[in-house]
């Protein structure tokens, strides 16, 4: 007999789910093409001007919202910007904040690791990249009857989804970088965001521009990031 289709779990409908397999020789060769794939991916502050279609952006948050999430509560608004005016309101704001870290609020030390990044207090990107994705995490939902409901693993969750956008933007061919401008509230003021909605990561998404350098890093092998216990 042939397993149902759906079923019943305490009042909710269950579908039958038939994940993707792969032979031993083509599950090795996809992992290992994956790796090399993703290990080109580099953080990238000079962008070109070149226009980014709207489905295109459309496309990497819905592939971001796939994320798993505590509860399936999905707690992440990611907001989506290409107008001009934003985007100076918003580079004005952050350099603001970033002039005080790099003069005073940062450690001595925090900044010489910074060197071998090349960073600096200003952010050109936020006005030269064609869309610049703002995630926010919601802290708690609130019912009909304007009750809080906080939401589970917040952090863990929209962290994930960064992580799957990031990798989406890399799928489409083009770049980003993860900017946290500190403190960031100010992202919450200039796009009228809810109280619920903190600001959690700032993502400037368009092409690199040409040429362009990155920094000579090395990443950690995998034994020094791993552990195996068999
Ligand atoms: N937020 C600052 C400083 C900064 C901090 C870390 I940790 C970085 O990896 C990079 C930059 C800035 O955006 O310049």
């Amino acid at each position: 007999m042939s397993s149902p289709k759906e079923i019943d779990i305490h009042g909710f409908k269950h579908i039958k789910y038939q994940s993707e397999t792969y032979i031993r020789e083509e599950m090795l060769s996809k992992s290992a093409n994956f790796y090399t794939w993703l290990d080109k991916r580099r953080s990238v502050r000079e962008f070109a001007d070149t226009p980014v279609p709207k489905q295109v952006i459309e496309n990497l948050i819905k592939a971001a919202s796939t994320a798993p999430s505590g509860a399936h509560k999905q707690p992440w608004t990611f907001c989506a910007i290409s107008n001009a005016t934003l985007k100076t309101k918003i580079r004005a704001a952050a350099e603001n904040e970033e002039k005080e870290n790099y003069n005073g609020r940062m450690s001595e030390r925090w900044k010489e690791d910074l060197l071998a990044l090349a960073t600096n207090a200003d952010k050109p990107f936020l006005e030269n990249a064609p869309w610049l994705i703002i995630v926010f995490k919601r802290a708690y939902e609130l019912d009909a009857q304007g009750v809080k409901h906080n939401n589970y693993y917040v952090n863990e969750s929209v962290g994930i989804a960064c992580g799957m956008l990031i990798a989406a933007i890399h799928n489409a061919g083009l770049v980003t970088l993860t900017h946290t401008p500190s403190p960031m509230n100010f992202l919450s003021k200039v796009l009228e965001r809810p109280a619920n909605e903190r600001p959690f990561l700032l993502l400037p998404v368009g092409y690199p521009q040409d040429p362009v350098y990155v920094p000579a890093l090395e990443r950690k092998t995998l034994e020094e990031v791993s552990v195996f216990y068999e």
